[in-house]
C-alpha cells in the first residue's frame, strides 16, 4: 500500500532525528527514582559485564553519588579500545527556561576502516549533573551535516531532545541509528561475542547528554570508551523501530488553544516543519487504518514482520509524559509473549534490555503499546507552567513519542 509505505518513509525521516530513544520523567522528581529500578534495567544494547548487569543502574536516579569506574572486562579477540571525548568542556545551561539541558555533541571515532562497536563505557565528567546519555551513530553521508550543526556553536554542540535533531539521511525503520545509553549507575556494556553494531569508516557519533541543572553547572566533558572490532565474523546488530501514534487529549476540565487537535498539529508543524503532519497522520493510517484519531492515553500499533530476524535486545522510547510501555510478539495467539514490559517509564533510562535470542519470521506480528499521562505536567520542572495541550507525535520536550526498538541480527 503506497500510502502506508509513504507513511513509514515519513516516519523514518523523523526516527533518525529522535530514534529514537530517548529518554525519566519520574527520575526528575526528587526521591521518586528508586521505583524505576525494576523496570528497564540495563543501559546498553545487550549484555553488560558482570553477572548483576545493570539492574542497579537507576537505583540512585539522580546520580548523587560519583560513579566509580568499574574495571573494564578484558578485550576479546580482534577488539581494541578507543576513547572519544567531547572536544570542549561544556557548561550546562537551560536553553530557555526550566532546569534541564539536553545537549548533543559530536564525537569522532576516527575510524581508519569499517568496524563494529562491540561494547561501550560512558563516563560522565560531572556524574552528579548528568542524568542520561544516549549515543547515536551518524553515517558518513550525514557527517558533514553533524559537523555543520556543531560549528554553529563553535564546537559546543547543540540543544537536542530525544534524538540528534539531525534529520534522516539513510535511516530506515529497520536500521535505526542507536548505539547505546547510560543512566546513573551504568557501567561498561559488552555485546555478546557474536554481534556488533556496524560503524562505517567516516562515521561520527552524536552523544546526547541530559544535564539536570539543579545538580550543578560545572563544565562537563563526558567521554566514551568504545570497544571496536574489525572481525569479519560478527553479525551486524540492527535496530528495528516500531512506532505507534500518540493522541493524548487535554484532561477533563482543562482548556486552552492547543487543546484543539488541529491547532496542536499546526503547532508541531510550525516548530518542526511540514513533515510533522504526515508523520502524525501516517502513524494513524499504518496502525489504525484511518487518519481519524481515537484520542486516549493508551495507543498501540501492530505491525507484521517482513523478514526473518533474531531479536537480541529490546527497548522503548517515549518523552516526559510517558507512563508505561509494552512490546508483545504475536499478541492474541497461542505464541503470544511479552518482550518488554516497562510498568513505570523512566526517561533517563532508555537503554536496551537483553532478551534470550528470539526468532521472528514473516507472519509474526509485533505490537507496541504506550500509555502517557498528562498529570506529569504538574509534577515535572520541565513542563510546569506550560499550557495544557493535545499531545501528538513530535520531537519536542512537550511533544511525545511511542516507540518500540528491537535489536536484531539477520539469519
Ligand atoms: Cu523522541
Amino acid at each position: 500500500m503506497p500510502a502506508v509505505a509513504a507513511a513509514l518513509a515519513a516516519f523514518a525521516l523523523l526516527a533518525a532525528g529522535c530514534g529514537t530513544p530517548n529518554p525519566t520523567v519520574q527520575a526528575r522528581l526528587e526521591g521518586h527514582a528508586a521505583g524505576h529500578t525494576a523496570t528497564t534495567g540495563a543501559t546498553g544494547p545487550t549484555a553488560s559485564t558482570g553477572s548483576a548487569g545493570h539492574t542497579d543502574a537507576t537505583a540512585s536516579g539522580h546520580g548523587a553519588k560519583p560513579v566509580v569506574p568499574a574495571q573494564p572486562a578484558a578485550l576479546r579477540g580482534g577488539e581494541t579500545m578507543r576513547t572519544v571525548t567531547s572536544p570542549v568542556a561544556y557548561t550546562p545551561k537551560a536553553p530557555t527556561t526550566g532546569t534541564d539541558d539536553y545537549r548533543c555533541f559530536v564525537l569522532d571515532p576516527k575510524l581508519a576502516r569499517d568496524a563494529f562497536v562491540t561494547g561501550f563505557d560512558i563516563a560522565p565528567g560531572q556524574p552528579q549533573e548528568v542524568h542520561h546519555v544516549i549515543l547515536f551513530r551518524v553515517p558518513p553521508s550525514a557527517a558533514a551535516a553533524a559537523r555543520a550543526k556543531d560549528a554553529e556553536s563553535g564546537g559546543n554542540g547543540w540543544t537536542c531532545f530525544g534524538g540528534t535533531g539531525l534529520g534522516s539521511r539513510g535511516a530506515s525503520l529497520d536500521d535505526a541509528p542507536w548505539v547505546g545509553a547510560w543512566a546513573p549507575g551504568g557501567r561498561e556494556n559488552v555485546l555478546p561475542s557474536d554481534v556488533g553494531i556496524p560503524l562505517q569508516r567516516g562515521s561520527l557519533l552524536v552523544m546526547q547528554v541530559h544535564y539536570n541543572l539543579r545538580h550543578g553547572t560545572t563544565p562537563d566533558r563526558t567521554s566514551v570508551k568504545l570497544r571496536l572490532s574489525s572481525s569479519t565474523k560478527l553479525k551486524p546488530l540492527e535496530t528495528m523501530l516500531y512506532p505507534a501514534p500518540v493522541e493524548l487529549p487535554c484532561r477533563a476540565g482543562k482548556s486552552g488553544r492547543l487543546c484543539d487537535r488541529s491547532a496542536a498539529v499546526a503547532d508541531v508543524t510550525e516548530r518542526f516543519g511540514p513533515m510533522s503532519r504526515p508523520i502524525v497522520n501516517g502513524l494513524l493510517l499504518v496502525c489504525n487504518g484511518t487518519v481519524i484519531p481515537t484520542p486516549g492515553p493508551t495507543q498501540s500499533c501492530t505491525r507484521k514482520v517482513e523478514a526473518p530476524a533474531t531479536i537480541r535486545a529490546v527497548a522503548g522510547h517515549m518523552h516526559l509524559l510517558g507512563s508505561s510501555l509494552r512490546i508483545e510478539l504475536d499478541p492474541g495467539t497461542p505464541k503470544a509473549r511479552t518482550l518488554l514490559d516497562i510498568k513505570v517509564w523512566d526517561f533517563d533510562n532508555q537503554g536496551s534490555v537483553p532478551i534470550p535470542a528470539t526468532a521472528i519470521r514473516p507472519g509474526d506480528s509485533i505490537k507496541v503499546s504506550c500509555t502517557h499521562d498528562q498529570a506529569w505536567r504538574d509534577k515535572l520542572p520541565d513542563l510546569k507552567g506550560l499550557p495544557e495541550r493535545y499531545v501528538v507525535w513530535g520531537e519536542g520536550t512537550t511533544d511525545e513519542m511511542c516507540l518500540g526498538l528491537l535489536s536484531v541480527t539477520r539469519p
